[in-house]
């Protein structure tokens, strides 16, 4: 099949997927995936794990060449731009010409001043045809390029500005609360709910909360998945005040608790400090003062709303009365979902089996 006949948005949405898998496990690299085709074929597949290992395009060819393929004359798949000098790793645009491919369709241009908007020079003058969808005609390239740019938001607000995207997530009941008279926050959204928030720590680098949150509530902010081996937790204080047998501070992932006194400089003195440490990406878990103070500082980059179908009241929240059905409005002007956080609509997980549905 020529790539003309077929849909190649399915290969780049495999390639999507596998990036954002990714996410939150490669700082200060972007998460990026890559499948290699031949005659509609996925013939092999990778992603960049972490920072210091294989480029998604190299990990995705090796992969192709352990299961005995030749990679001439194949399409490479890659959500990002591939990279044309070399840095911790050889450059990309090398070992795509060496592998003698003969195509190289990637999603979006790389935000990394040192590479962007080099690979298609690059590549043509090695006889490799390339295409970049970043403004492509067709929809369903465009949404390709739109997911991807929305998995490395954290990464080029990073690369270009030295400050960490900033998620802020917030969990209320339908009459805006956030716990009950007690201040009992824990149960305010389903289980159901809370096991998606908590995959969501999975693909940050960092979860932040106020030290009123560590004093009242004391959490993990952990993921509860498998995934959380190089999450870190920090908490911002004004006074110093902080209960040192709470969770973050004794448990297992201890070494990973970062402490920031808020000083002259606010909150955004503690997001540059974070970037400088290399962090993309930190979401915000509480409390309410926390989000109300980035919000003022304008340092929030991504709002993320649960609304638990409950009316708490004024009671406890045992006695919130439970709603049926609720119709969400969002109001005017609004409301991107699914950007940087969440894997955006266009890719079923279903889909991560192609390769395996092939053999
Ligand atoms: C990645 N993984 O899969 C791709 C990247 O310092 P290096 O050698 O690891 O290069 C990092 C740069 O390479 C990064 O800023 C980005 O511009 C480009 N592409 N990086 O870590 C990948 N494709
Ligand atoms: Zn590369």
């Amino acid at each position: 099949m020529r790539p003309a006949e077929m849909d190649e948005t399915v290969f780049m949405r495999r390639a999507l997927a596998l990036a954002f898998r990714s996410c939150g496990h490669t700082r200060p690299n972007p998460p990026v995936g890559a499948v290699v085709v031949k005659g509609g074929r996925i013939l092999g597949e990778g992603r960049h794990v972490r920072c210091g290992a294989d480029h998604a395009e190299v990990a995705a060819m090796k992969s192709a060449t352990r299961r005995g393929f030749s990679l001439r004359g194949s399409t490479v798949y890659v959500t990002l731009e591939p990279c044309s000098r070399p840095g911790r790793v050889g450059a990309c645009c090398d070992a795509l010409a060496a592998a003698g491919v003969g195509r190289v369709v990637w999603a979006v241009p790389d935000p990394n001043p040192k590479n962007a908007s080099r690979a298609a020079r690059i590549l043509r003058r090695a006889g490799i045809d390339t295409d970049c969808w970043a403004r492509s005609r067709d929809s369903g390239r465009r949404a390709c390029a739109e997911a991807a740019r929305g998995l490395i938001a954290p990464f080029a607000k990073h690369v270009a500005t030295a400050m960490p995207f900033v998620t802020v997530k917030l969990a209320m009941s339908l009459d805006g609360r956030i716990c009950d008279e007690k201040g009992n926050a824990r149960w305010v959204s389903s289980a159901a709910a809370r096991r998606a928030t908590g995959r969501l720590r999975e693909r940050v680098d960092v979860i932040m909360v106020g030290a009123g949150t560590v004093r009242h509530d004391d959490p993990s902010l952990l993921s509860h998945g498998r995934r959380n081996d190089d999450l870190f937790r920090a908490v911002v204080t004004r006074s110093g005040r902080l209960p040192p047998d709470a969770q973050i501070f004794t448990d297992a992932a201890r070494e990973r608790t970062l402490v920031f006194k808020v000083g002259g400089e606010g909150l955004r003195g503690v997001m540059r400090r974070l970037g400088e440490l290399g962090f993309m990406h930190v979401l915000c878990e509480g409390g309410l003062e926390l989000a109300r103070s980035l919000a003022a500082e304008g340092l929030v980059d991504e709002w993320i709303a649960v609304i638990a179908p409950k009316v708490i009241g004024h009671g406890p929240i045992g006695s919130a009365v439970s709603v049926e059905k609720v119709t969400i409005l969002p109001d005017e002007g609004a409301i991107a979902g699914g950007f940087a956080s969440e894997l955006p609509g266009l890719l079923s997980e279903g889909e991560s089996d192609i390769l395996r549905n092939q053999q």
